[in-house]
């Protein structure tokens, strides 16, 4: 183009691009000044390598996090949030076997998630030049492309910051954790793929120009990029790349090692300091209360002498009190109680089998059940079995756990535990069971 002669934008529509070309020389101060983002590590290679790793881990985190919805069996209504409209994914039947599975499909989703958080701020680092880049748009496809940067931005720092306070118990934000959380994750997903779509070649071809080695030790700034990552005017570096990649893939290591033990138990649970309940409690030991007797408004008293245990199904009510409960078989079973924060306990649980109260009951072979908790008005103070969780011979209804009668705390007088069930449904308090036909 010579000089003097429009530009080509301006003669096909006027008045806007001529404002638009006035707005990319105002630049407003302190943005867009390429020369404020000096470290000669920056660049595609680097960006490349957390894109990588990120594109290996987020990927099991999201489906972990999917996972966890399908467990709370949204059949029945009882997932967060209950109705999703078109988001619905396709309902299938969340297995008991193997026992272990929601232990581990949940603690790696916060277990991971958590651990990728260095990560994802080492990426974001990494190409915050883009993000002061001006003139904010050149074009659609640029507009596009920032569109979903900001999605995929703001989704995962709305995820992270929504997990990590739903995992520490501060419900500070003004709506449902599960809502948002759910809703986020979608926003996010969507641009992630959009975002793993337009640059999986990019990143190939940058993670292919240099050997990973030499580009470890070196310091100096890579060539030129379209994307401009790399400084015009570089800084002398203050620490190789294997060092960023080593404070980023420590930093992800060190949370790792302070949450893992709040899943896997045993002496892992010590160190397990970022876990507010799944690390060792001195007063409960290695068995977390989620909720105790006093905030559930469970007495002694309730609980004691006068409870009664109610089953229907049938077209039969039955009522039996703890001494004819013991008098039924007792079947003894060891099997993790999971919560959807990331901690999980193994404990050896003794009770009477799910199966016999609904044959007991007159329902041998129920498609579901609903049992209901002594407590009133809590969130989790009743919840719906499927068909394969009263089947399963090691679904209990617990009297007993390591030996000893269930305290108070941890639903005496009896407890729903079910393998591979999601914390939250193994009902403490248990009151009444209903047996369903359909
Ligand atoms: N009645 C009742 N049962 C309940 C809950 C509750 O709040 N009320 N919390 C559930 C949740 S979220 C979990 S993770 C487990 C924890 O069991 P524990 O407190 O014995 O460790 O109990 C479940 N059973
Ligand atoms: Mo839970």
């Amino acid at each position: 183009m010579r000089p003097g002669e429009p530009r080509p934008g301006a003669t096909r529509y006027g008045a806007p691009v001529r404002l638009w070309r006035a707005l990319e020389r105002r630049r407003p101060p302190g943005l867009g000044r390429s020369r404020a983002w000096r470290s000669p590590l920056r660049g595609p290679w680097l960006t490349s390598v957390f894109a990588v790793v990120l594109l290996v881990g987020l990927p099991i985190v999201i489906i972990t996090g999917l996972l966890s919805y399908a467990a709370y069996s949204p059949r029945f209504g009882q997932a967060f949030p209950p109705d999703v409209g078109w988001l619905r994914l396709p309902y299938f039947e969340w297995p008991t076997r193997p026992v272990w599975l929601y232990q581990v499909t949940q603690g790696l989703h916060v277990i991971l998630g958590l651990a990728l958080v260095p990560v994802v701020l080492g990426k974001l680092w990494s190409v915050v030049p883009k993000l002061f880049a001006w003139p904010p748009a050149r074009s659609v496809a640029q507009v596009l492309e920032r569109v979903t940067l900001l999605l995929l931005v703001g989704g995962i720092l709305f995820e992270i910051a929504t997990g990590v306070l739903n995992i520490q118990y501060a419900y500070v934000f003004g709506f449902g954790f599960y809502e948002g959380h759910y809703y986020g994750a979608w926003v996010f997903i969507g641009a992630f793929i959009a975002h793993v779509t337009v640059k999986l070649p990019r990143m190939v071809r940058s993670l292919r120009s240099r050997a990973f080695r030499d580009a470890l030790r070196d310091g100096r700034p890579e060539p030129p990029d379209p994307d401009g990552l790399v400084p015009a005017a570089p800084r002398p570096a203050t620490m190789t790349r294997r060092g960023v990649l080593a404070l980023a893939g420590g930093g992800g290591l060190l949370i790792a090692v302070l949450t893992a033990g709040q899943a896997i138990g045993g002496a892992a649970r010590r160190v397990a300091l970022l876990a507010p309940r799944g690390g060792y409690a001195p007063e409960a030991g290695e068995f977390p209360v989620n909720r105790t007797a006093a905030a559930a408004g469970i007495t002694a008293a309730a609980a004691g002498e006068g409870w009664r245990l109610v089953l229907t199904g049938g077209g039969r009510t039955v009522e039996l009190d703890r001494a004819a409960l013991l008098a039924l078989p007792q079947h003894t079973a060891e099997l993790p109680i999971a919560c959807v924060e990331g901690w999980s306990a193994v404990r050896t649980w003794t009770g009477v089998r799910l199966r016999d109260l609904a044959a007991a009951a007159g329902a041998p072979e129920p498609a579901s059940a609903y049992v209901r908790s002594l407590e009133r008005y809590g969130a989790f103070d009743h919840a719906t079995l499927q068909a394969n969780q009263v089947a399963d011979p090691d679904s209990l209804l617990a009297l007993r756990a390591d030996g000893a009668d269930l305290t108070l705390d941890h639903g005496s007088p009896a407890r729903v535990i079910v393998p591979a069930l999601p914390g939250v449904h193994n009902t403490k308090w248990v009151r009444l069971i209903e047996f369903r036909e359909r």
